[in-house]
């Protein structure tokens, strides 16, 4: 395989100022032409035109109207280098001009153009483009676009593509044309096309200048009825965006295009965002509370990226946090402006621990800036995303609020229209706020989660708390290749901010009169340092890390007890639910030291302290009593074992977590069921923030209902799980289904299949039947995974899919992935034996759930290793693949 490396990026030979594209749909084939104005780069390294181009039949090649002839190019697979024209040497201007032929219909990877149901799409992130004309597809190449598209008029209304259309016309009888032209420069990773047959939903913004900007969502016919929320998400983005940022839509026209086949959730193309429909369709029936959320943040996200990625965007590849940690972040600070932002915070929190530290911990684990890759599509990471937004976010922590927007002011002045580093955004907020980031800078090259070790100790002669903090960071695979290609390896500590309260015995916090909220953010630059707090009148419990202000593992030994007072008391929402966690972690991991059955393993003070919750939830905060309910999930266990040094055993932690709910279930049957009667609904179904909440913890109340004995299950909870099968909302349905599933019961087939009965033809909704099925903790899922995978409602073309099928057992069902005879493992690695030719990048997101395959014992090892071998000799190995299969087997 090979490996690109940072440390050889060259600024390019030659620029590209303005590319005029003519792409003509026919039903055999479709022809682009391109009108490149290229320039030598006066700061450029000198030398040859090269272009990039991959499964494109070059029809034509002339420059400045001068057919080129074979000795003044050279073509093959993947580049087209242009040394002179008619043997001359290249003038330091000039117009190339090429002609190719591609076939979008028989497009499976989705990137590039491609046909869908209802048009052609295009996807150009990372190296699409280069699948639609011959051009240097880097993102440091920003040129002026225009494209005019030709289609049949009737299959294909809709022509569409960035900026603005100045011309349009008719072609004959049956064709028509639309002329496009941006009038903002952009990477060509930006660039899209849409000709399809589309309904269409338009609504207007005026922007706080004046600027009246035409909106517009595209959805396939007859789902105008499902795009109103998105509609609606899409002006809070733009409003939100000025006034916290004072940022402001740029161009006259913003239109949204879902399309049901894309292998991302969405993609911020210049004025012209296509979106996976799973981020734009919602009505009450179809859609969850948390598909609302999730069109919120995705709509906010693409908006976002307006900024912070097209009209600032990256130099090369290696940069992509800069955009999108950096979006991540806004679009986490915008739904946490909008919903709760205490849950907001806790469920990032929550799916960083899921899906990032274990990346960090994994094969593939990279800094948000990695040195070298060999496929750029592997570096969609949570890494690059999320943790590249908590980096951000501790920039935000240490500099305050007001000096980040002046970083961000700043960072526009500078460089609005360029392709720039992460170092350009650091330096930015280091001179808007003036403080040192030098040492911060190693965030972003270095891979792994550190451990922050606490130790508190209190005097109580002289009223004196000290807290002894230290840092850790064990190198990871990452370092490992760092070594084996010869690269340096950055060493030192990090800088951590460490946000701290001290909250006393009776609950008040002891340093709420020297800082807002009680909360001083600790500098932590040395390995170890100390923190000394005077005139603390008793001694306090440390709530260590408030608002998870660093993305790293805590080891501070508090007791039981300490974790109840924090989980009763702490100010910081995000802390008393980090103290419940530890707490149900610390019950959940001696369940899995016991075998994870009896129950001599859960403390008497757990079921209080879930009781308390509960009774809190609903007088107070449903939504947050729900969050914190919700158990550790199995692959945190799991990483909490594998941190400890221990194999992993996917069955215990299973059953251990079971036994908890069970027990939970038993002790406080009562609560539950009143939970449940208080929750009822009261009006109509609203995707509100106190509304979620209530429907939140009700449905959590009724999941452990369904732990009861058999009598209690039978009479008095399958008549409400069949009952709310039928509900006029998808949450309420969803979450009975998603019970039922999970129960060996013949009600389980019956609602399954009137469910998939009724919808059938709703995409979205099979997504979550295929789902539900996949997550199930039933015995032989596995093998009812690859039963429906030969069922009519499964399509391992379609992303959706293979991530609702495919993907949720592999990485959201660890006990039956990880099963003892290695079934799960042979479907994954079957799966991506049969993706890999069509879909590589898909195949590539399946094949990370061998990640943590060394984790686990020998037999699991032997099966999952026999699979990665098996995948790893195949034929026709897709490069995609070959990195991640290549890492994982070291
Ligand atoms: N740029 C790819 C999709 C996204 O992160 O918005
Ligand atoms: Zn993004």
């Amino acid at each position: 395989l090979d490996t690109i490396y940072l440390k050889d990026y060259a600024p390019p030979a030659w620029l590209i100022d303005k590319l005029d594209l003519h792409v003509a749909i026919h039903e055999e084939y479709t022809e682009v032409r391109g009108m490149l104005a290229c320039r030598r780069n006066p700061a450029g390294p000198g030398g040859e035109l090269v272009l990039d181009g991959e499964e494109l039949a070059l029809q034509e090649l002339s420059l400045g109207g001068t057919a080129l002839v074979d000795s003044d190019y050279t073509l093959d697979d993947d580049t087209l280098c242009i040394r002179a024209v008619r043997g001359a040497a290249l003038p330091d201007h000039f117009t190339l001009e090429t002609r190719v032929r591609i076939d979008p219909d028989s497009n499976t990877q989705l990137s590039g153009l491609y046909r869908s149901r209802d048009g052609y799409f295009s996807q150009c992130e990372a190296q699409g483009f280069r699948r639609i004309s011959f051009f240097p597809d880097r993102p440091d190449i920003m040129a002026r676009f225009s494209c005019t598209i030709e289609a049949e008029r009737q299959d294909f209304p809709q022509l569409l593509s960035n900026g603005n259309l100045v011309a349009s016309g008719t072609l004959g009888n049956t064709r028509h044309w639309a002329r496009w032209e941006d009038p903002y420069a952009k990477p060509c990773y930006l660039f899209a096309l849409v000709a399809a047959k589309l309904d269409m939903l338009e609504d207007s913004f005026v922007t706080r200048s004046g600027r009246v900007v035409r909106l517009a969502v595209y959805v396939e016919p007859g789902k105008l009825d499902q795009c109103g929320h998105a509609m609606s998400a899409l002006k809070k983005s733009m409003s939100w965006d000025e006034q916290r940022f004072g940022l402001e839509m740029d161009l006259d026209h913003y239109m949204i295009v879902a399309v049901g086949d894309f292998n991302m959730g969405a993609m911020e193309n210049k004025g012209l965002n296509i979106f996976n429909t799973k981020y734009v369709l919602a009505r009450p029936d179809t859609a969850t509370d948390s598909d609302y959320q999730n069109i919120d943040r995705v709509i906010a996200h693409e908006y976002f990226h307006n900024w912070t990625g097209n009209r600032v965007t990256c130099r090369d590849w290696f940069q992509l946090s800069l955009k999108e940690g950096l979006t991540v972040f806004r679009d986490q600070e915008f739904s946490a402006d909008t919903h709760s932002s205490a849950v907001t915070r806790i469920q990032s929190v929550r799916q960083l621990r899921i899906a990032q530290f274990p990346e960090d911990a994994g094969p593939m684990a990279h800094p948000i800036r990695p040195v070298s890759y060999a496929e750029i599509n592997n570096f969609y990471t949570a890494t690059v995303y999320e943790k590249g937004a908590e980096v951000v976010r501790m920039i935000h922590t240490l500099i305050g609020r007001d000096a980040f927007r002046h970083g961000m002011d700043l960072y526009f002045q500078r460089h609005d229209g360029q392709a720039v580093t992460c170092e350009d955004f650091v330096a930015a907020m280091q001179d808007a706020s003036g403080l040192d980031l030098s040492q911060f800078r190693r965030w972003y090259s270095r891979a792994g989660t550190p451990h922050l070790k606490a130790e508190g100790c209190y005097d109580a002669a002289v009223q004196r708390y000290t807290l002894t903090l230290s840092q850790s960071l064990a190198p990871t695979a990452y370092e490992q290749r760092l070594q084996d290609a010869g690269l340096a390896i950055e060493e030192g500590p990090l800088h951590i901010p460490v946000a701290l309260g001290l909250v006393l015995p009776d609950g008040s916090d002891a340093l709420e009169r020297e800082y807002p909220a009680g909360t001083c953010v600790l500098s932590l630059t040395e390995s170890t340092q100390r923190f000394v707090f005077d005139h603390i009148p008793a001694e306090p419990v440390a709530s260590v890390l408030r608002g998870f202000s660093a993305p790293v593992h805590l080891d501070f030994p508090q007791s039981d007890a300490e974790l109840a007072h924090l989980m009763a008391y702490d100010s910081d929402a995000c802390n008393r639910w980090e103290a419940g966690q530890r707490l149900a972690s610390r019950v959940l991991l001696a369940g899995v030291a016991a075998g994870g059955q009896d129950t001599a393993w859960i403390p008497e003070s757990f079921v209080a302290a879930v009781d308390r919750v509960l009774d809190d939830g609903m007088r107070h905060d449903a939504a947050l009593a729900a969050e914190a309910l919700i158990l550790p999930a199995e692959q945190v266990l799991a990483e909490e074992m594998a941190g400890r040094g221990q194999i992993i055993d996917p069955e215990a932690i299973h059953r251990s977590r079971l036994t908890l709910r069970h027990h939970l279930a038993a002790r406080l049957r009562d609560k539950f069921e009143a939970a449940w009667q208080a929750l009822a609904p009261s009006s109509p179904y609203a995707p509100d923030g106190l509304q979620v909440g209530r429907r939140a913890l009700r449905n959590l109340a009724l999941g452990y209902l369904a732990e009861s004995d058999e009598a209690y299950l039978k009479g008095h909870v399958m008549p409400r799980l069949m009952a709310q099968c039928n509900a006029d909302n998808m949450t309420d349905v969803i979450a009975a289904l998603g019970t039922l599933a999970n129960l060996d019961v013949a009600e389980r087939t019956t609602a399954l299949a009137d469910f998939y009965t009724r919808w059938q033809d709703e995409a979205l909704v099979v997504d979550k039947w295929l789902q539900v099925q996949a997550t199930s903790r039933l015995p032989g899922t596995a093998m009812r995974v690859r039963a429906l995978m030969g069922h009519g409602a499964f399509d391992i073309k379609n992303p959706n899919k293979v991530y609702a099928l495919v993907r949720a057992f592999c990485a959201a069902n660890p006990r039956h992935f990880h099963g003892a005879d290695g079934e799960g493992y042979r479907l994954a690695a079957d799966v991506i034996l049969q993706l890999q030719a069509m879909n590589p990048q898909v195949a590539a997101r399946i094949a990370r759930a061998f990640d943590r395959w060394r984790q686990f014992d020998s037999e699991r090892q032997s099966h999952a290793r026999t699979q990665l071998e098996r995948i790893q000799g195949s034929t026709n190995l897709a490069r995609d693949v070959a990195e991640v299969v290549g890492n994982a087997l070291g």
